[in-house]
């Protein structure tokens, strides 16, 4: 270590080290859920960078703040007093509502869940730490859940099901109500995968009618994840479980933190110390924006989505793997062939897409950061390479 250097030079080490990221301005990140926080949350959290809501006693304001903006996260979700907190992104919430699942079933030895094969990674996390088993459900050639394989995976040791609204692969909407109906009297805790759907899905209603109740609006759902820092624009890391008489679970299935200076205090964290400024941040927002204001973002998404989709289906030898129903496009090959070289060509291209082996496609998600003029340039990069490797 040094004895200290001067701020000046210190920025222009960070410049220059830094400088190896890419920026979302660039257009070339194009396969990620993350973006550019909006500037007034990144104003906002800049001040409050230091609030602890790890210990809620000694910052009672920002804790109030949280009840606030999950609630009305909760109504966004059509919920009515809807509980839960922030946490450090979609895969601590995922797990925390995997281990309030087998905590309220302590009855059963080996604690198994059901989900689609199409659930994301955390769930398999979840599963390892929680040493729950996971019973992954089939999908339909067109991507869609097998109901009738999920319902066939249901048996004694059943303590959850978890259902996805917006697929990290393709972005796709799980039959929340159908599984919400198959599961009712059977006494499970049901979870929602909305990390990335969570802040598209409310704003797409009016445009998009056919997505059909993915919320607390089918009484079966217990829970909900949905991260800020996807398509809400909050700050890294800002994620989000919410909860349907979260009081109750947390008397079941709370860790009692006895000793904080600011007082006892029951949670579901994970993490003990955590962040206060990505809260305020995400409450000033939704303050500022407001519904109109999200609306219009996600708007200008969705044009982007069907202008890079249809430019898609005009390419021989490509095809999308679905018709986008948010803003996340797959792509595949037409005749069945690989989509690894596709991806690698592109990334020689500067491309960065997600690559799903699994379904074979390549993922676009049409952040608020992708503009037209960067999807004009990728179409055409994309022509290329489609060219370049024959796939015709
Ligand atoms: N649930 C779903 C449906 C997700 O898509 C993700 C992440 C998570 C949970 C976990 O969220 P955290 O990453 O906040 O824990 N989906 C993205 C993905 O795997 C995460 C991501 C974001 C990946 C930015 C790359 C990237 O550049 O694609």
């Amino acid at each position: 270590m040094n004895n200290g250097l001067e701020k000046q030079k210190i920025r222009e080490i960070l410049e220059r080290k830094l400088s190896k990221d890419l920026s979302y301005d660039s257009g070339y990140i194009l396969g990620s859920m993350c973006t550019d926080a909006h500037e007034f949350g990144q104003e906002i959290y800049a001040k409050y960078v230091s609030k602890n809501l790890g210990d809620p006693g000694l910052f009672l304001g920002t804790a109030e703040l949280e009840e606030e903006v999950v609630e009305e996260i909760g109504e966004l979700f059509n919920g009515k007093k809807i509980g839960g907190s922030f946490t450090t992104g979609g895969s601590e919430a995922n797990l925390i509502a995997m281990r309030i699942a087998k905590k309220l079933k302590p009855n059963i030895d080996r604690p198994e869940i059901v989900l689609p094969i199409s659930a994301h990674r955390s769930f398999d996390k979840a599963a390892d730490l929680l040493g729950i088993k996971l019973r992954k459900a089939k999908l339909n050639d067109d991507y869609s859940l097998d109901l009738e394989h999920f319902e066939s995976l249901i048996n004694k040791n059943t303590c959850g099901a978890v259902g996805i609204a917006g697929t990290t692969s393709l972005g796709l909407v799980d039959p929340i109500e159908d599984i919400g109906n198959m599961i009712r009297d059977r006494d499970l805790f049901f979870h929602v995968d909305a990390a990335f759907g969570g802040f598209v899905l409310p704003f797409l209603k009016e445009s998009q009618l056919k997505i059909k109740n993915w919320d607390f609006s089918v009484k079966e759902v217990n829970s909900i994840t949905a991260d800020p820092h996807k398509m809400g624009m909050g700050v890294i890391p800002s994620g989000g479980i919410f909860i349907r008489e979260s009081e109750t679970i947390i008397q079941k299935a709370g860790f009692e933190i006895p000793y904080l200076a600011g007082g006892n205090f029951k949670h579901l964290h994970i993490v003990g110390t955590r962040p206060g400024g990505t809260v305020i941040a995400f409450w000033a927002l939704m303050k500022y924006l407001g519904f109109s204001g999200f609306k219009k973002i996600i708007d200008d998404c969705m044009k982007n989505t069907r202008y890079i989709a249809q430019k898609i289906e005009d390419i021989d030898g490509i095809k999308l793997a679905t018709e986008p129903v948010m803003n996340v496009v797959g792509i595949t090959t037409e005749n069945g062939e690989s989509i690894c070289e596709l991806d690698e060509e592109l990334r020689k291209f500067n491309w960065m897409l997600g690559k799903f082996l699994k379904f074979n496609l390549i993922r676009i998600v049409i952040m608020p950061h992708v503009r037209k003029e960067h999807l004009q340039k990728f179409s055409a990069d994309l022509c290329t390479v489609v060219e370049r490797l024959k796939l015709k």
